[in-house]
């Protein structure tokens, strides 16, 4: 295997471990922390068993999976806060974690498909300065379109926060028949208040704040979140209209 995309590789799970690290240590997120051990063990892995084809081989298939996984996720989450005009941490955060998953996966792809490439040293490199580039021209972009005006809180609004894939509240009442809720994400990642009878989805990217204003006849309705796997995680509850 070419050594550029195994450098690559490895210092993309390194980078991306400790970001992780970083942020679930901040923000106390379960969820973080448990991806900055799995691309530590990863990294850990790789730097050890590069004689051990099979299981090196196995390693680098996973972590091309939570590559993608992370830089699906970082990436749309970067899109939506840098548009939505977030806070400068809530842009960094997810911008250095697209950059170097996305780094991860094009060295996960070269590490199986340009296995004895001659020019593996500089194309690693080439996404190298890529994947820096991308850092700061992206962060460019959402200092020209204007960070720190997020959504502020309206006196009637409704106030729900999201940390550790948990509603802080699950049983709400309205006042009125017309609803604002004012949702904020603390978690990494995406979370959604969705309200399948009233049609309202409303996706919360990491360090979001987010409102959301409905109408709906009286009644009692059930709101969840849309990322696979979190609803059955308990993100679920009732909202009632008088
Ligand atoms: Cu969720």
């Amino acid at each position: 295997m070419g050594a550029g995309w195994s450098n690559l590789l490895l210092w993309s799970a390194i980078v991306v471990a400790i970001l992780q690290a970083v942020v679930g240590i901040a923000h106390i997120d379960r969820e973080a922390i448990a991806f900055a051990v799995l691309f530590g063990l990863g990294a850990a892995v790789l730097a050890r068993a590069k004689q051990r084809r099979r299981v090196y081989m196995a390693t680098v298939v996973i972590l091309g999976l939570l590559f993608a996984d992370v830089a699906f996720w970082m990436i749309t989450a970067t899109w939506s806060n840098a548009r939505n005009h977030e806070q400068l941490l809530y842009i960094i955060e997810p911008l250095a974690l697209s950059c170097a998953s996305a780094a991860g996966l094009i060295a996960v792809a070269g590490a199986i498909i340009d296995r004895r490439s001659h020019w593996a040293p500089l194309a690693a490199r080439v996404v190298t300065i890529g994947a820096a580039a991308t850092f700061i021209i992206c962060l460019g972009a959402a200092a020209v379109a204007g960070w720190g005006k997020e959504q502020i809180q309206g006196p009637n609004d409704i106030a729900l926060n999201i940390h550790n894939t948990a509603y802080s509240a699950t049983s709400i009442t309205g006042t009125s028949r017309q609803v604002t809720l004012y949702v904020t994400n603390d978690d990494l990642f995406w979370h959604t208040i969705t309200i399948d009878q009233l049609g309202v989805e409303l996706p919360l990217p990491v360090g979001s704040h987010r409102r959301v204003t409905f109408t709906a006849p009286s009644g009692t309705y059930t709101f969840y979140c849309r990322i696979p796997g979190h609803r059955q995680a308990g993100m679920v509850g009732t909202i009632t209209i008088p």
